[in-house]
C-alpha cells in the first residue's frame, strides 16, 4: 500500500509541474486532492483497512498530501508571475493612448479672475495683503476700538504669541489691505484686493469659516457715493452679463461714514421676485461706505483734501448668484461631481 501511495504521489507531482497555466494546475490539483480526488478517496478508504496496515498507509498518504500541497502552491506562484510578465509583453504602439484628464479652474477662481479683469479695465490696480494679520491692521487702524461691540461681528482665530509684541490673528476681512496700501501710496488711488478671510462662526448655506472677499478702495479729489454706485453697477452688470440696478441702504461700519448695505436687483428673476431674493426682487451683496476721516488720518492723509469709497464683497456670494449654487459649502467640499460642472 505504501508503495502505491508513493507511485501516486510521484505521478501527481509530475503532472502538477507540467501544468502550463493556472487553469490546468487547478484541474490537476482537483484530480488528486479535490473532494473526489484520488488521494482524498484513498484517505477515506483507510478506515476499511486492517488495523495493522492502516497506520503506515495513513502516514504515507498524509505525507503525500502535504508534499503535493506545497508543490501546488509553488507552481501556482510561478505561473501567476509568468502570466503577469506575459501581460506586459504585447505592446501595440498603434493603439490609442489613455486620455489624460485636464484640470480646470475652481469656480471661485473663475469669478475672482473675471472680477479682476472688469476692475482692471476701470483703472483699478490689484493689491495683496497677508492672511495672518496683526490686531492693529485688522481692527485698530480701521477705527474699531478694543472694546467696541463691532469686534464681536468679526470674531476670529488668534495665533499663539511667539515673542511678537503685536497680537496676530487670521484676518476677518480684506479691509486691512486698504490701510497697508494707503500707508505706502499717495492718493489718488484705485485698488481692489481679493483674498482669503476667516471667521470663528458656524457654517450654514451662506456662511463659511473660511471664505473669500474682494475689497475695493478709491481715494481722490471729490470722490462721492455716486461714483461708488456707478462703479459697482457697471461691475455687476458686466459680471452677470445682465442689467443690474443697485440700491444703497444705511448701515454701520466703524471704518466708513456714511456706511451702506449694497443690494442688487435680483439677477435670477430680473427683480420680479423669486425664492433666491425672498420675493422682494433685491439681493444683499456687500458692505460699503465713504472712508471714515479717522482712517484717512491714521494713514497720514488729510481728510479735507481727499475723500474715498470702500467696499467688501463675498466672492462666494457672487459665484452663487452667477452659477446658481444654493449652498456655499459646496465650493469647499471637494466633490468632483460638483466641481466638474464648471
Ligand atoms: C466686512 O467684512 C467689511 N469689511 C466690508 C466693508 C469693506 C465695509 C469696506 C465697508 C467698507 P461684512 O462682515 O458684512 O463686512 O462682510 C462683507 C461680505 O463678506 C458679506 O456681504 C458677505 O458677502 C461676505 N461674508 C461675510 N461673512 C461671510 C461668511 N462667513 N461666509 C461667506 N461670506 C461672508
Amino acid at each position: 500500500m505504501a508503495l502505491n501511495v508513493k507511485t501516486l504521489e510521484n505521478r501527481a507531482k509530475k503532472t502538477l509541474l507540467e501544468a502550463q497555466d493556472l487553469e490546468q494546475l487547478e484541474g490537476v490539483f482537483k484530480q488528486y486532492l479535490g473532494s473526489k480526488g484520488e488521494l482524498t478517496l484513498f484517505l477515506r478508504s483507510l478506515a476499511k483497512l486492517p488495523k495493522a496496515k492502516r497506520k503506515s498507509a495513513g502516514k504515507a498518504a498524509n505525507e503525500a498530501k502535504a508534499t503535493l500541497s506545497i508543490v501546488f502552491e509553488e507552481q501556482k506562484k510561478k505561473l501567476q508571475k509568468g502570466s503577469a510578465q506575459k501581460g506586459q509583453e504585447p505592446f501595440d504602439v498603434t493603439a490609442p493612448g489613455t486620455r489624460i484628464e485636464r484640470g480646470h479652474l475652481h469656480p471661485i477662481t473663475l469669478v475672482q479672475r473675471r472680477a479682476e479683469n472688469i476692475f482692471r479695465s476701470m483703472g483699478f490696480e490689484i493689491a495683496q495683503g497677508p492672511e495672518i494679520e496683526t490686531e492693529w491692521y485688522n481692527f485698530d487702524a480701521l477705527n474699531i476700538a478694543k472694546d467696541h461691540p463691532a469686534r464681536d461681528m468679526w470674531d476670529t482665530f488668534w495665533l499663539k504669541p511667539q515673542n511678537q509684541r503685536e497680537r496676530l490673528l487670521l484676518r476677518t476681512h480684506t479691509s486691512p489691505v486698504q490701510i497697508r496700501y494707503m500707508e505706502s501710496h499717495e492718493p489718488p488711488l484705485r485698488i481692489i484686493s481679493p483674498g482669503r478671510c476667516f471667521r470663528y462662526e458656524a457654517t450654514d448655506a451662506s456662511h463659511e469659516f473660511n471664505f473669500y472677499q474682494l475689497e475695493g478702495l478709491m481715494v481722490g479729489k471729490d470722490v462721492t457715493a455716486s461714483n461708488f454706485k456707478a462703479v459697482i453697477q457697471e461691475f455687476l452688470t458686466r459680471l452677470f452679463a445682465k442689467p443690474v440696478t443697485v440700491r444703497l441702504r444705511p448701515t454701520y461700519f466703524p471704518f466708513t461714514e456714511p456706511s451702506f448695505e449694497v443690494d442688487a436687483s435680483c439677477v435670477i428673476c430680473q427683480a420680479k421676485g423669486c425664492s433666491v431674493c425672498g420675493g422682494d426682487g433685491w439681493l444683499e451683496l456687500m458692505g460699503a461706505g465713504m472712508v471714515h476721516p479717522n482712517v484717512l488720518k491714521a494713514v497720514g492723509y488729510n481728510p479735507k483734501d481727499w475723500t474715498g469709497f470702500a467696499f467688501g464683497v463675498g466672492i462666494e456670494r457672487l459665484a452663487m448668484l452667477k452659477y446658481r449654487v444654493n449652498d456655499i459649502r459646496l465650493f469647499f467640499g471637494g466633490d468632483l461631481k460638483f466641481l466638474q460642472q464648471f
